[in-house]
């Protein structure tokens, strides 16, 4: 290689020596050789030409310009390996920073999930939650919260905490007749009235706040003569819409002296809906001489918390124990049992 640079050095600086010129041409004499030649980026200008011998290596043309190819495509190969190298580089490092965005993105929705999970968890029952302590603790006597109620959301509820312990979801009631309870299905799933006053919260909620099976029912009655009674059900279920919310209400106590529900363990009916036990007339419509109010019938006779309201007169809605004596207040509302 010290040789060869010295021949191109020499050649570029003019300082090709009589000698050298000789050697040349006995290296051009011999069959197959030439001087052999050096790689430009090696020379330097400051290269003393007599200090080196001259030599010839045995190659042909041909090697040389495959040589050159080689070299050429060698260096465009350097070229590219750098390149893709310094690509790699960045790709590992973008690819790292990916990973521990991800890994952050990862950390942070399974936080988000674990409060959303907790939250619905607090205000599937509101009533019976941690926004019920606060009213309690500001002596409020209870009202409308609103409570997620999976399959639909948030929704206003009417809480009880102050009867018997509080903790109870209003779903039933009936003080002044203000709303009309004579309405039809659609009406009756998703609930009507004010929550506030006399409302029905609605058989998709029911069926939501009470299809675990860990629900109790009270059923709070007043007479019209100013009699206070008490329904109470240790096990209150209402089943999914499939089976037309179909009632499972056991364990009755309570001084108002019949149980005017738990037999029934009937689908619900309404006036443009007949799921009730009489094949000869739908009991929740009054075209057909029924009571005028959706409700779990067997027949139509047991009870009729939801039918037409009336202050005085004959009419007005009653439970089987009560009918002669009619009712001017009813409240339907279920808890957790404790
Ligand atoms: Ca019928």
């Amino acid at each position: 290689m010290r040789i060869t640079n010295v021949i191109i050095a020499s050649c570029i600086l003019g300082m090709i020596s009589a000698a050298d010129q000789h050697e040349e041409m006995r290296c051009k004499a011999r069959l197959g050789c030439h001087l052999a030649k050096c790689d430009p980026g090696l020379l330097s200008p400051s290269l003393n030409a007599n200090e080196y011998p001259v030599t010839c290596v045995r190659t042909s043309a041909q090697d040389g310009g495959e040589y050159k190819e080689l070299k050429s495509e060698m260096r465009s190969m350097r070229t590219d390996f750098t390149s893709y190298a310094s690509r790699i580089s960045t790709l590992e490092n973008e690819n790292r920073k990916t990973t521990a965005e991800m890994e952050t993105l990862k950390t942070k929705l399974a936080k988000s999930e674990q409060s959303i999970e907790a939250l619905l968890k607090a205000l599937v029952r509101s009533c019976d939650g941690a926004q019920l302590e606060s009213a309690l603790a500001r002596n409020d006597s209870g009202g409308v919260f609103n409570s997620y109620i999976p399959t639909i959301g948030f929704k206003g509820v009417f809480c009880d905490v102050t009867d018997d312990g509080g903790n109870w979801t209003v779903f039933q009631r009936r003080m002044n007749g203000a709303v009309d309870f004579y309405r039809g299905w659609d009406d009756y799933v998703k609930g009507f009235g004010d929550l506030q006053g006399d409302h029905w919260l609605g058989l998709a909620a029911l069926h939501q706040l009470t299809k675990a099976g860990d629900m109790e029912l009270k059923i709070k009655m007043i007479s019209r003569k100013g009699i206070y009674s008490v329904a109470r059900y240790s096990i209150f279920r209402i089943g999914p819409g499939s089976d037309n919310y179909r009632l499972h209400a056991s364990g009755f106590s309570g001084n108002a002296t019949f149980d005017a529900l738990s037999f029934n363990n009937q689908q619900f009916s309404t006036k443009d809906a007949d799921h009730d036990g009489r094949s000869s007339v739908n009991c929740a419509s009054n075209n057909e001489g029924g009571l005028n109010g959706g409700w779990w019938y067997i027949g139509c006779g047991s009870s009729n918390l939801n039918g037409d309201f009336h202050k005085t007169g004959t009419k007005g809605i009653w439970w089987r124990s009560w009918w002669i004596s009619l009712l001017r207040f009813s409240e339907m509302k279920v808890r957790r049992r404790p």
